[in-house]
């Protein structure tokens, strides 16, 4: 079926169905309406070279329902402008002040742009100082520590890789697992950045800048310190500490945590990178996705880049980079830590066209049938216990099997394409894990795997392209208008598979990205190395936190998180070291008197020993407090706040010391304001309902059925 769909012209009853849930999606507006079919002009990709023929905006139709249509110009970046200039052209805005006293104090450097300006940042002159300084052999003080590799997938669910339960096939980040330990009760936060801001200070969103995303600030959270909406200057990061020990530190890939050059990743500590600074963005070029924030920006060691390079896809692109400079430093004995933040497999499924196809039909099946073999799966190898129940199906989902065949097989290609690009990560992987191997590093690095947030349900470009009719949504529409299938993954195509999908990624949990449910913020972890002193393949169910990766790797390092930096009290660690854990002293980092708690848009969670206690907005949520035993319902069916008032009142109170200690302010305003009336409504179940009573098909009795008579 999904084969027909490659070089059938696009139909828009599907889409229609889809835009249900998307009303905003321009894409699914222009393609029900027939008003923009492929315009961009952006052309098909040429598999892992990528495309150097796109056409700029000055060059495609300028048509737009008949009518003119200027695209907006993107500004000229010259590599010679000082930072000022750069930064104003690309944000149309003075560069902030602090950034550039900060740069200046620290190295008074008059009337010198560029590059000049930039050495003059803290970062950079760790960078040239260290790129300049000669090679000093340290391999003589004593054992090597190992080298240290963060695999970060965004937007990767809970069982996606095939060692928690994937038909996908990821053979190398199998691997690790079968090397490792896979951890089945570990947490990150609900989205992107708050996470990352936690795997890099350590310390509590609310403390560290991120106490909402920057991107949905809500009023009463403007101003407030530890709602800059990127990393604050309070904290200290990992590789800055990493890199005071001896460390070297590389990044590449998403950032997400500042644009500002005292806040890029050359600027929190890292020697290398090659870094997209946006949340998202294409995967073939550097289109951002509404007439705002036209161009995604890029880094490479320090510079904003004025173009990307040659053949540039980005799970390649950032795997090469990483590689490139691996090798760079190996001859002086340093150990390194690479924070390898892929893109993949966030939305858009951008993936060469050698990738799309190794799951042609397989999800024709639907999702029901999918996420019940994963769940066996899981129960198979240990990942769940057995007799874990699933999630129910989100009520705004139809059961896959009253769809049309055609329907079917064209959502089925949303998850093939996901699947490949989750493939396609694991290869890049695995290039980077033999070239380890080649040079006779793998045994001697620590690994660690994991996805960022849960699988993402919604669809992002709806929210960031605005209303039908703006100029951002015409501008989308113009510039990301690949609605054929049979171009699904080409540049200028957006496909984000839907909440049906992202519930078969989050396997067995209930919700997804964005909410404080399991498939909100429990994801999959793998640990390999020589720490690990567990049974290769093991499987530990202690309960991990993304902020552990700070003492954890700080203890890795042969250091400590301190007091104070640079003379300036830094906010105190959230997390708990996981070395005993991983030298099997220890089963947990956490007692059953721990207390993990998360706040995002104004959704809440705490976690006790077994128990959960969440508030989450309607219409996911009740707007009030339900309580869960995660370890014997892990799929959050059975709310018990109604039997146990005790136990809620118990963790309330742990809540409200949250907010005491970590500097909560609830938003005033919220991403899911318009939520509840797009929605279908939740269908009671209860008797009688619902009130028609003429929907149920009679069955004649069995003796009474016949076959025409056709003489
Ligand atoms: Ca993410």
């Amino acid at each position: 079926m999904a084969n027909e769909l490659e070089n059938t012209p696009f139909k828009t009853a599907p889409l229609h169905w889809n835009a249900a849930w998307y009303p905003s999606c321009p894409l699914a507006a222009a393609a029900d309406f027939d008003l923009v079919p492929n315009r961009s002009g952006r052309g098909p990709a040429a598999g892992e070279t990528g495309q150097d023929d796109r056409l700029g905006p000055g060059d495609i139709n300028n048509e737009f329902e008949g009518k003119p249509w200027a695209a907006p110009e993107l500004p000229e970046l010259s590599e010679k402008e000082p930072v000022e200039e750069l930064w104003r052209k690309l944000t149309g805005e003075k560069i902030p002040e602090a950034s550039v006293g900060r740069a200046s104090s620290r190295a008074p450097v008059k009337k010198r742009g560029g590059l000049g300006r930039l050495l003059s940042m803290p970062g950079i002159v760790g960078m040239a100082a260290a790129l300049a300084a000669p090679v000093i052999a340290s391999a003589a003080d004593g054992p090597r520590r190992p080298n240290i590799v963060i695999i970060l997938g965004d937007d990767m669910g809970f069982s996606d890789m095939g060692a928690f339960g994937s038909e996908i096939k990821t053979p190398n980040m199998d691997a690790v697992a079968r090397d490792g330990v896979r951890f089945v009760n570990f947490y990150t936060h609900a989205s992107s950045s708050p996470t990352r801001s936690m795997l890099l200070s350590g310390v509590d969103t609310h403390l560290n800048g991120l106490g909402n995303m920057g991107e949905w600030t809500a009023p009463n959270q403007m101003g407030v310190d530890g709602y800059e909406g990127d990393l604050n200057d309070r904290v200290v990061t990992l590789p800055q500490l990493l890199k005071d020990a001896g460390y070297h530190t590389y990044m590449v890939g998403k950032w997400h945590l500042g644009k500002s050059p005292d806040k890029i990743p050359a600027a929190r500590g890292f020697e290398r990178d090659f870094t997209l600074l946006d949340g998202m963005g294409s995967y073939w070029d550097d289109w951002n996705f509404s007439a705002a924030n036209p161009k995604s920006l890029y880094t490479e060691d320090g510079r904003y880049l004025t173009r990307l390079p040659k053949g540039f896809y980005a799970t390649k692109t950032y795997t090469d980079k990483l590689i490139s400079y691996i090798d760079a430093n190996r001859a002086d004995g340093k150990p390194f830590f690479a924070y390898v933040a892929h893109q993949a497999p966030h939305e858009p499924y951008h993936l060469p066209r050698e990738w799309r196809n190794r799951h042609v039909g397989e999800y024709d099946k639907g999702w029901d049938a999918l996420r019940q073999e994963r769940l066996k799966r899981e129960i198979e190898l240990g990942i769940m216990p057995a007799g874990t129940q699933l999630a129910e199906r989100m009520w705004f989902v139809p059961d896959s099997v009253l769809l049309a065949p055609g329907s079917r097989a064209f959502l089925g290609k949303k998850m093939e394409i996901y699947a490949g690009l989750v493939e396609n990560l694991d290869y890049h992987v695995g290039r980077l894990i033999d070239h380890l191997k080649k040079i006779g590093e793998y045994d001697n690095t620590v690994f660690i795997v994991f996805g960022d947030n849960g699988a993402e349900g919604g669809d992002l470009f709806g929210l960031i392209a605005g209303a039908a009719g703006s100029r951002d949504n015409l501008w989308a529409a113009m510039h990301w208008s690949q609605t054929d299938p049979g171009a699904w993954g080409d540049p200028g195509s957006w496909l984000a598979y839907g909440p049906m999908w992202a519930q078969v990624s989050m396997t067995p949990f209930s919700q997804y990205k964005a909410w404080l449910a399991e498939g909100g913020i429990r994801n999959a972890l793998i640990v390999s190395g020589p720490l690990v002193k567990r049974p290769k393949g093991s499987i530990n169910r202690g309960t991990m936190h993304v902020a552990d990766l700070m003492p954890t790797l700080l203890e890795v390092a042969g250091t400590s998180y301190p007091k104070t930096y640079k003379g300036k009290d830094v906010p105190p660690a959230l997390g708990k070291s996981w070395v005993p854990v991983l030298e099997g002293r220890a089963e947990s980092p956490r007692t059953d008197q721990d207390v993990l708690a998360w706040e995002l848009f104004g959704n809440r969670a705490v976690r006790q020993g077994n128990w959960k206690l969440r508030w989450e907005n309607k219409p996911f949520g009740k707007a009030d407090w339900e309580l869960f035993d995660v370890a014997a319902d892990p799929g959050e069916l059975q709310d018990l706040a109604a039997q146990r008032p005790d136990k809620v009142r118990e963790m309330v109170a742990l809540w409200d010391d949250y907010v005491r200690r970590s500097n909560v302010v609830l938003p005033n305003r919220t991403p899911y304001e318009a939520l509840e009336k797009s929605l279908p409504q939740r269908v009671p179940v209860q008797p009688g309902y619902p009130p028609v009573n003429l929907k149920k098909q009679f069955v004649p009795p069995k003796d009474m059925l016949a076959e025409p008579k056709e003489h």
